[in-house]
């Protein structure tokens, strides 16, 4: 069993955050756990705006604080986004995450990311597959 603590993870290498300032990521199970996916506690910034295309990963993301919004750019179709409420990206949806209120989600990622991914200029992460240990 492994037993880790958010408090053990912020300021470590296990705390990403991205470049653009919009959120921060701190992983709390990675791809070299061996389980088949990765779990982050995430949270993203009140007032930005974030375009993500996850190409190669399936993300659920359950919102546990704050509010926002989530949108399809394919279609418009725009979500409300509060505590309980999970979204899914089971089909490598492009999309903008907004926050009016900062917002801290649970988000699950299969494939696992490996800790070391960046966004690419499409909001995606590269396949883990590029990333082993
Ligand atoms: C909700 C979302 O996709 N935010 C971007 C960061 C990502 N969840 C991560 O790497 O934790």
């Amino acid at each position: 069993m492994i037993v880790r603590r958010l408090e053990e993870i912020i300021g470590s290498e296990r705390e990403v955050k991205a470049d653009s300032g919009n959120w921060e990521s701190r992983r709390l199970i990675l791809n070299n756990d061996a389980v088949g996916f990765s779990l982050h506690d995430t949270i993203i910034h009140a007032g930005t705006e974030t375009l993500l295309w996850y190409k190669h990963h399936i993300e659920a993301v359950y919102c546990i604080e704050g509010e926002g919004e989530v949108e399809t750019t394919d279609d418009g179709k725009v979500h409300k986004i509060t505590p309980g409420t999970v979204y899914l990206l089971n089909g490598s949806e492009r999309h903008l995450l907004r926050a009016s209120k900062t917002m801290r989600m649970v988000c699950v990622f299969n494939p696992p990311v490996t800790g070391r991914e960046t966004h690419d200029a499409d909001g995606a992460y590269l396949p883990g597959a590029d990333f082993q240990d």
